[in-house]
């Protein structure tokens, strides 16, 4: 490939009348725009150790009264793109956040798409558009752009959960804004038990049921229970994955990013696809490696890792007696709505 000129190839004075008009030479600036093969993403392979997190969340329970901070969170922030960033990839953001018994994070919605991976801790709730979701380990609790919501804890003990956001995209395209409201009158949880068995969809007779996203909570113990039946039923199928979806549509849940639950059977090692999104791994429950390129990260439980989009990914479940289960997000949604997803190479044979 041909190398092309620089920056510094021009005479400053004709440098210095392009800048005065707001102009700018592409060439020296082709290559890095426009990579050869494969993109050169900022994204790092990152691992955050929740052993690490959890004292420091703990710590900022201390220091921080809910009230000075609205949302008490500690961004897993990618170096690759600078911490200060508070991205983990190009459109996801990642968030430990703490709630204390009493405490009330007050409502407010925003233009990003927002989901809760329950870590630890019982008895905390978030209302969405007024209706309440229980928060258990495992769940996953949408808040999607627009909606009202608020975090309340009647329990006794911290309660911690994963924040994922498409917040850097929103921003980048300065669509990014929130909207404070009052605490929101609550009604039961509606979809816990309404959508709990597939294909059978509740069909309003009278009139359409009209809501964008029917599902707000989606309970842990449906899901791996769901995982546990699908390994039974296909014994030889490698890729045990759940995608979290919109019952009404069949289409994802949420429109910027993808959700999934993931099992590995004991011992087994998968070998994703090459792929162009990139990925975070959350491990809720067992002992799991993710192989990134030539990275390898040991998870614990509450470990959540990225891997930036057309790296090799390979997991493994550390346990050769007990399944191990993940929780994923990715950007496979916003790639496909524009129209830049792509998938490289066979689909992988599984050790
Ligand atoms: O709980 O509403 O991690 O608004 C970042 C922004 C959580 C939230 C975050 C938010 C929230």
């Amino acid at each position: 490939m041909t190398d092309l000129a620089r920056l510094e190839d021009l005479p400053p004075d004709y440098r210095n009348a392009l800048t005065a008009q707001n102009l700018v030479p592409l060439w020296p600036s082709l290559r890095a725009l426009l990579p050869e093969g494969t993109p050169r993403p900022n994204t790092r392979a990152t691992h955050w150790s929740y052993a690490a997190i959890r004292p420091l969340l703990l710590r900022a329970g201390e220091l921080t009264p809910i009230e000075k901070a609205e949302r008490r969170v500690l961004v897993l922030a990618n170096p690759g793109h600078g911490l200060e960033k508070m991205q983990a990839s190009a459109a996801i953001y990642l968030g430990m956040q703490l709630l204390l018994p009493g405490e009330w994070a007050p409502a407010h919605r925003h233009t990003p798409n927002a989901v809760r991976m329950v870590v630890e801790g019982e008895g905390a709730w978030t209302t969405v558009d007024g209706e309440k979701c229980s928060m258990r380990r495992g769940d996953l609790v949408l808040t999607p752009s627009g909606l009202w919501h608020e975090h309340g804890h009647d329990g006794t003990q911290p309660v911690i959960w994963l924040d994922v956001l498409d917040l850097p995209i929103v921003y980048y395209l300065e669509a990014s804004y929130h909207v404070n409201g009052s605490r929101q009158s609550q009604r039961p949880g509606r979809s816990d038990g309404v959508y709990a068995h597939g294909g059978l969809l509740p069909t309003e007779v009278f009139s359409r049921p009209g809501q964008a996203y029917p599902m707000l909570r989606y309970p842990w113990e449906q899901a791996r229970a769901a995982l546990l039946e699908l390994a039974d039923a296909q014994p030889q199928q490698s890729a045990l994955q759940l995608t979290y979806s919109n019952p009404e549509t069949g289409g994802d849940a949420l429109n910027i990013l993808g959700f999934y639950a993931l099992m590995l059977r004991p011992g087994q090692t998968l070998q994703l696809p090459l792929r162009s999104p990139a990925m975070v791994f959350h491990l809720i429950e067992g002992g799991a490696t993710v192989q990134v390129a030539d990275q390898q990260f040991r998870l614990a439980e509450s470990d959540t890792c990225c891997a930036p989009g057309f790296s090799a990914v390979t997991l493994s479940n550390n346990a050769s007696d007990t399944p191990a289960f993940l929780f994923m997000a990715d950007e496979t949604p916003l790639h496909r709505k524009l129209g830049v997803f792509e998938m490289r190479g066979p689909a992988p044979a599984s050790a």
